[in-house]
C-alpha cells in the first residue's frame, strides 16, 4: 500500500464562491512565484512573489500562504508555481457546494436502521429492514423493541450520546441556515411532505431515541449493539442479538437536552410530538437530579463496541438544564445554569463536549446571557489564536486526535456561532477556511469527504461500502490521527507528523471511518456557507 504523495500546493478542491475568501498553501520553499491559472484559456489571471514562509508544527512542514481573493470571475483555475507543481484544478463559482450538501444530508438517510432504504435515495445502498428484532436488557431477559434510529458508523451500533450530538447539529443547522430550513427537496421519502428535509431526518433519530427511554426510572440506555463489532457484513447480514447497554446519566443528559430543544422546535409542526419529547425529557431530567454521583459510562461483561465513555458529566447536565429552561420557562432550570455555568464548559460540541451547545442555545434565547456570550467569546478567541498556528487553515491548534475532522467542522460551527451571537463578520473566514481545509487545502491533498473533490478517499471504513466495494458518497472522513490506534495505520504511518497521519485503507478504522457525527457539523457548515 502506497499512501500518495502529497501535492505541494493545496487548495480547497470543491473550489470557492466568487467573494470568498480564496486562501492556498505553498509547501516547497524553493519556490519564488506563482500563478493562478485559468484553465480554459491557459492563461494566468494572476502572479505574485512567494515569501513569508513559516513553520507548521502540526504537518512539520514550511508553507506560504497565496490570497488570491480578488480572482472572482467565474471559472476553472489551477494555481501553479515556478519549481513545476501544481495544484489541483477547482471551479470559483456561486452555488459549488449544493450538490456536496444534499450528499452530506443524505449519507444520514443511508444510515437508518430498522427500516427499507428506498433505491431512489439511497441507490445501490438500498436494502430491506435490518435490525428489527426486539433487544434484550443487559442483565435480564426483559425484551424491548428499540428499532430505528441511525448506524453509527461503519459499524451498525446505535448510541445515543453520538446521536444526540448529530440530531442537535441538524437542528441548529434549521435555526440557523434560512435555505437549508426550508429546503423539502433533498430526495428522502419525505421530501416533498411540507416539513423540512433536516427536520424529517432528525426525526427519524429523536422516534428511536424516545424508544431507549426507560419508562420506569426516565434514565436512557447508553446504547444498543450486538456484543462485540459485527463482521464485514451488509446490516441485514448483522444477525447477532441486540443488547441494550445499562443506562447513563451521559445518554441521560443529552437526551434530555435535545428532547427539550426538539419540542421547542417541532412545536408548530406536531405539536404531539413535541409534548411527547418535552415530557420525556423533564422525566430525564428527573432521573438525572436522582443519579448526579454516577460514574461515566464504560462497557459491562463481554459487549466490546465502542463506549463512549466520558469522565465529566457537568457539561451534559449544564446543556440539559439550559435547553430545559428555554422550553419550560422554569426558573429551576435556569437556576442550575447560573449556578454551574462557570465550572462547566470546558470545550467544543464534541460527543462528549458539549457545554457550548448550552452556552450557544443560551445566548440566542435567553436575554440575560452576560456569563455565557464571555465563555462563547473567549472560546472563539481561542480558535483565532490556533488558526494562526496552521498553514492549511485548521483551528485544532496542532492536535489531530481520532476523528479530527469532526473537530475541524466543529470548529467551524463554533466560528459561526460567535460571528451570530457578536454580529461580527470577522469569524466567517476562519469559519469558511474550516471547511476548506476538509475538502482539500490539508497537508495530504485530499477532500475528505466521499465521491467529492480529485483526491477522495475510496476504501473507507464503512461495513456496506466494504461489501459493496464502493464509497457511499458524501461522507466526511475521520482524517488525521497522530496517535495512530489501529494496527494498519501503526504500521504504514510510524514517524508521520500528526496533520499527515491518514491513510484511504478500510482496515484503518482510527483515520478512515464515518460517523453521523462527523457528518452533522459537515452538514451545518455546508448549509451556512452554501
Ligand atoms: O481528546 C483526547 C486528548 O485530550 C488526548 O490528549 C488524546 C491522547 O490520546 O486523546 C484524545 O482523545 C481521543 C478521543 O477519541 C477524542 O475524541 C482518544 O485518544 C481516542 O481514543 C478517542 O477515540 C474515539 C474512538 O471511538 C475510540 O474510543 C473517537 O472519539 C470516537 O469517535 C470513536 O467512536 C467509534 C465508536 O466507538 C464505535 N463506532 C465507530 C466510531 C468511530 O470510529
Ligand atoms: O468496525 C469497528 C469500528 O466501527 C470501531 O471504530 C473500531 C474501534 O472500536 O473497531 C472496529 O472493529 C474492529 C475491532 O475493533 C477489532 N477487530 C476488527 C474490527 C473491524 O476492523
Ligand atoms: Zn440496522
Amino acid at each position: 500500500e502506497s499512501i500518495p504523495e502529497p501535492k505541494i500546493v493545496n487548495v480547497n478542491q470543491l473550489g470557492y464562491k466568487k467573494n470568498a475568501q480564496k486562501l492556498a498553501t505553498i509547501t516547497n520553499e524553493s519556490a519564488k512565484t506563482f500563478d493562478v491559472v485559468d484553465v480554459a484559456t491557459g492563461k494566468s489571471v494572476k502572479t505574485g512573489e512567494l515569501g513569508d514562509w513559516h513553520y507548521d508544527s502540526g504537518a512539520d512542514l514550511r508553507y506560504t500562504i497565496v490570497d488570491f481573493s480578488d480572482v472572482n470571475a467565474e471559472g476553472t483555475y489551477k494555481i501553479t508555481v515556478d519549481t513545476g507543481e501544481e495544484s489541483y484544478e477547482f471551479q470559483v463559482k456561486d452555488g459549488i457546494y449544493d450538490d456536496i450538501y444534499k450528499a452530506s444530508v443524505l449519507m444520514l438517510y443511508d444510515q437508518r436502521c430498522g427500516t427499507a432504504l428506498d433505491s431512489a435515495a439511497a441507490g445501490d445502498f438500498a436494502h430491506e429492514a435490518c435490525h428489527t428484532g426486539q433487544a434484550i436488557v443487559y442483565g435480564s431477559d426483559v425484551a424491548k423493541d428499540v428499532t430505528g434510529g441511525w448506524h453509527d458508523a461503519g459499524d451498525y451500533g446505535r448510541y445515543v450520546v453520538p446521536g444526540a450530538k448529530a440530531v442537535q447539529d441538524l437542528l441548529l443547522t434549521y435555526e440557523d441556515s434560512a435555505e437549508a430550513a426550508k429546503d423539502d427537496t433533498i430526495g428522502i421519502p419525505e421530501s416533498g411532505n411540507g416539513v423540512p428535509d433536516i427536520l424529517d431526518e432528525a426525526r427519524y433519530e429523536l422516534d428511536w431515541m424516545l424508544k431507549m427511554q426507560d419508562e420506569n426510572s426516565g434514565g436512557v440506555y447508553h446504547k444498543v449493539t450486538g456484543e462485540v463489532f459485527p463482521e464485514t457484513v451488509l446490516a441485514v447480514d448483522e444477525t447477532a442479538q441486540m443488547i441494550l447497554s445499562p443506562i447513563s446519566t451521559a445518554a441521560t443528559g443529552d437526551f434530555a437536552a435535545v428532547m427539550a430543544k426538539a419540542s421547542v422546535i417541532y412545536r408548530d409542526i406536531d405539536k404531539d410530538f413535541a409534548d411527547t419529547c418535552l415530557a420525556a425529557a423533564q422525566k430525564a431530567w428527573k432521573y438525572l437530579e436522582e443519579h448526579e454521583e454516577d460514574p461515566g459510562f464504560t462497557n459491562v461483561g463481554d459487549i466490546v463496541t465502542g463506549s463512549y465513555s466520558d469522565g465529566r458529566m457537568t457539561d451534559e447536565y449544564l446543556w440539559a438544564a439550559a435547553e430545559l429552561y428555554i422550553a419550560t420557562g422554569d426558573e429551576s432550570y435556569n437556576d442550575y445554569v447560573k449556578k454551574t455555568v462557570k465550572t462547566s464548559v470546558k470545550y467544543g460540541l464534541g460527543w462528549a463536549d458539549v457545554g457550548y451547545y448550552a452556552i450557544y442555545d443560551y445566548c440566542m434565547n435567553v436575554k440575560d446571557c452576560e456569563a455565557e456570550k464571555a465563555i462563547l467569546k473567549e472560546g472563539a478567541d481561542d480558535l483565532v489564536k490556533n488558526y494562526g498556528k496552521c498553514g492549511f487553515g485548521s483551528a485544532t491548534g496542532g492536535e489531530y486526535v481520532w476523528g479530527s475532522n469532526m473537530a475541524v467542522a466543529n470548529d467551524g460551527m463554533l466560528l459561526l456561532m460567535a460571528s451570530k451571537v457578536f454580529g461580527d463578520d470577522s469569524y466567517v473566514d476562519y469559519a469558511a477556511d474550516q471547511l476548506n481545509y476538509l475538502l482539500g487545502r490539508n497537508p495530504v491533498s485530499y477532500c475528505y469527504v466521499t465521491g467529492y473533490g480529485s483526491q477522495t478517499p475510496e476504501n473507507p471504513h464503512h461495513r456496506p461500502s466494504e461489501v459493496l466495494g464502493k464509497a457511499m458518497p458524501g461522507m466526511l472522513i475521520g482524517g488525521a490521527n497522530g496517535n495512530l490506534q489501529d494496527p494498519y495505520a501503526k504500521a504504514v504511518l510510524a514517524d508521520m507528523a500528526p496533520e499527515k497521519c491518514y491513510v484511504d485503507n478500510a482496515q484503518s478504522y482510527s483515520c478512515n471511518e464515518v460517523t453521523i457525527y462527523w457528518n452533522s457539523p459537515l452538514v451545518y457548515l455546508l448549509a451556512a456557507m452554501k
